[in-house]
């Protein structure tokens, strides 16, 4: 069992989302602008919809924060969708008179391809797809941002920071900057599409105006990137402590992920080993890799489902969105007659978006791994842990200077 655990509720156009977080250490500082600042960014993005122009996410902390510290207890978190106010009768709780055919009004029968909508309505036995959709939106990630947030703050307190970028989008892909930028979100932020190539932007925003004006929608890839991470986190042992496995879960449950990588990924498998395998060498005093250096990292930080302490690199990507607003060839569920299916009002694209929930669903992963190895009940006994291990790996670095020595 995960020492960190969360979960997630509420429906895209219901009163509010809500996240739990329980097992975070207690002293961890937390402000809501901590939280705040993550959600805003999920919200950016060329390419959205009015959707995000009705919603300003904002956290409200319930539970397990007092004076700007974590108290060990469950943190329980609410973000209110300010569209409810306009979906109150269509979502409400309460049966109705007039409901007798199970369909009201805004009922959705026209399903789209590719979404949860058909597969959704037969598994759980529904005639209105909306009782499908709701959930399956992906304003659900919201919630996923927050308790993610909060993953980071952890992280952020031990020294290691998660950024992200992206490098694809609807067949056109970003160059990577000749130097690398010393704050990758900072960068990657001060972009309309969180891309760090202009040129490739430029094309990408022009390719988004023209999906629109066709009714289509576009895909693509984000990268994350993790910094400062300790050697050994997770577990070569046991199928499900490879951490490998816990950040492929974790990315392809987000809505729309259909493909993660880590490293070289993919294109390992066209490469010989000599060009695959990263050249291990010494370099004392880089304690967090256990004082050696990978001279290329096309591992992407870990080897045999732990963490090398080099940076983590994952790139994942994500389908375009299934509401078309020129829709593709269904059939009515109500009739069984072909229909086209329903267009909801969506966004084009979602992937700059992708890329910040991406780094929550790591953030959440790689907490959960930190904790398992130097968990404790406070933030205090953590960096403790932490410090004993970091000062072992120095100590075998010391012997080993020493047995030189000695030679
Ligand atoms: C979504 C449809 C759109 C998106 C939404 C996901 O919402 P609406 O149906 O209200 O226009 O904007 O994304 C969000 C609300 C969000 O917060 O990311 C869908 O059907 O998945």
């Amino acid at each position: 069992m995960s020492t960190l655990r969360f979960t997630t509720a509420g429906e895209s156009h219901g009163p509010a989302l809500v996240a739990v977080l329980e097992g975070m250490p207690a002293g961890i500082p937390v402000r809501a602008a901590d939280v705040d600042v993550e959600l805003a960014r999920r919200q950016q993005g060329y390419g959205r919809g009015r959707r995000m122009q009705i919603e300003t996410d904002r956290i409200e902390f319930l539970s397990g924060i007092r004076a700007g510290e974590t108290l060990g207890s469950p943190v329980a978190m609410l973000v209110r969708n300010h569209d409810w106010k306009n979906w109150v009768e269509i979502m409400d709780p309460a049966p109705r008179d007039g409901d007798a055919d199970g369909l009201r009004k805004r009922h959705v029968t026209r399903v789209r391809p590719g979404h949860a909508d058909l597969t959704g309505l037969l598994k759980y036995d529904r005639s209105d797809a909306r009782d499908i959709l709701e959930r399956a939106s992906a304003r659900e990630t919201t919630a996923r941002v927050a308790a993610g947030a909060l993953c980071r703050v952890l992280l952020r307190e031990i020294g290691v920071s998660i950024g992200s970028h992206l490098v694809h989008l609807g067949g056109i892909d970003a160059r990577r900057p000749a130097t690398w930028p010393a704050d990758l979100n900072a960068a990657a932020d001060a972009s309309a599409l969180r891309t760090l190539d202009p040129d490739a932007e430029a094309t990408m925003i022009a390719r988004i105006d023209a999906a629109k004006k066709e009714g289509n929608t576009l895909g693509g890839i984000c990268e994350v990137v993790v910094s400062g991470l300790p050697v050994g986190l997770g577990s070569h042992v046991s199928w499900d402590r490879r951490l490998d496995g816990r950040l492929g879960h974790a990315m392809l449950s987000i809505p729309a992920v259909k493909g993660v990588e880590i490293g070289l990924g993919f294109e390992t498998a066209r490469r010989a080993g000599s060009e695959v395998h990263d050249e291990i060498e010494a370099a004392p005093g880089r304690t967090r890799t256990g004082h050696v250096r990978r001279r290329t990292n096309n591992a992407g930080g870990t080897e045999g489902g732990m963490t090398t302490g080099e940076d983590l690199v994952i790139r994942v990507a994500m389908k375009p969105i299934s509401t078309l607003m020129r829709p593709l060839g269904t059939v009515d569920v109500a009739t069984g007659q072909a229909a086209q299916a329903v267009a909801e009002r969506s966004d084009v694209t979602a992937v700059p978006a992708m890329g910040v929930i991406a780094e929550a669903m790591a953030a959440y992963v790689l907490a959960d791994a930190l904790l398992e190895k130097f968990g404790g009940d406070a933030l205090s006994e953590v960096r403790r842990n932490l410090a004993a291990y970091l000062a072992r790996l120095d100590e075998r670095a010391d012997e080993r200077l020493a047995s030189q020595g000695r030679a």
